[in-house]
């Protein structure tokens, strides 16, 4: 199994609840590492990333945008580090940090998936659907548009061309409940699987997993997984700046991470939105370790690998 490696990235420039910027320290403290050294897949810990001091100088064309200076800084080293990550044959596992970070990391998995001639598909479990643009976004709070900038989408001069845009069909959302007007509109133009509550609540979490799933075993590609701890239910799950009620439950979170574990497709990780200021005696932090646990492998039994055709 390939090695993962952590990158602590204390982005916290994607929105404006202190604290994302503790995440990458919570994580350790809930035993991260001590877990993928019992599952057997013991990780290398680069630390983490900080931004330089001088930071580009740019104002950006939407005056409600916060922090583009630091966000653009933040993308271009996390974009680095995940493309070197996996051209080094490892699973990087991006600690954040807020989503802002994933604006970084998927464009370092599509590089290096364009790179290998692999196409890249993305998981996106979170209750919002962070398609905003640049342009289009009126809270201004970046960590609302990595999905639209991995899509291709034009509004987001100043940051540089997405390196290779993830085509609609090969993103998933998963676990949305909360979307903006502007999002709505521009989702429904175009092919994005949108796994909304309404979804999985009809169909359950494991059907339509799996048919992502095999799409993405089929074209033989590669998977970034992003984690938004909003995902979860606020009831397990406090941490966190943007609570949305109605999240996926501790059983399913666990289902959906052990489904993807069992396919062995996760090339790339990210664990986003964490801000253990909010937390609760450190039990969200202790959650998300868990079920990175389930996506590294940890089962209560060990059962025949169930074939996903
Ligand atoms: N769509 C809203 C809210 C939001 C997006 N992502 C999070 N919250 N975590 C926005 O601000 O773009
Ligand atoms: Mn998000
Ligand atoms: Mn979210």
């Amino acid at each position: 199994m390939t090695r993962p490696t952590l990158i602590g990235a204390p982005v916290d420039s994607g929105q404006r609840t202190a604290g994302c910027l503790m995440g990458p320290a919570a994580y350790r403290v809930a035993g991260l590492a001590e877990v993928l050294d019992v599952l057997g897949t013991p990780a290398l810990d680069r630390g983490d990333l900080a931004l330089p001091a001088a930071l580009p100088a740019c104002t950006p064309h939407n005056p409600a945008v916060d922090q583009l200076p630091a966000t653009l800084a933040w993308t271009d080293l996390i974009r680095t580090a995940v493309e070197a990550e996996l051209a080094a044959d490892r699973l990087p596992i991006v600690l954040g940090g807020d989503h802002a970070l994933a604006l970084g990391s998927v464009a370092g998995a599509a590089a290096h998936a364009a790179r290998v001639g692999r196409p890249l598909f993305l998981l996106w479990l979170d209750a919002h659907s962070d398609f905003h643009t640049v342009q289009s976004t009126s809270s201004g709070n970046l960590h609302g548009t990595p999905v639209a900038y991995a899509a291709g989408r034009a509004g987001f001069a100043p940051f540089p061309p997405f390196p290779a845009p993830v085509p609609a069909d090969h993103i998933c959302l998963f676990g949305i409940r909360s979307v903006d007007p502007a999002e709505h509109r521009a989702l429904e133009a175009c092919e994005i699987a949108v796994n909304d509550m309404r979804v999985l609540d009809e169909q359950g979490i494991s059907a339509p997993l799996r048919r992502f799933l095999d799409k993405v075993r089929l074209a033989g590609g590669m998977l970034h997984v992003s984690l938004d701890v909003d995902f979860l239910d606020p009831g397990i799950a406090p941490a966190v700046g943007t609570t949305v009620p109605g999240g996926a439950t501790f059983r399913e979170a666990h289902l959906v991470c052990e489904m993807i574990h069992e396919t062995g497709l996760m090339t790339s990780l990210d664990l986003v939105e964490l801000n253990p200021y909010l937390d609760e005696r450190g039990r969200t932090a202790r959650l998300m370790v868990d079920l990175v646990g389930s996506l590294m492998g940890r089962k209560v039994f060990d059962r025949p690998t169930r074939s996903f055709s």
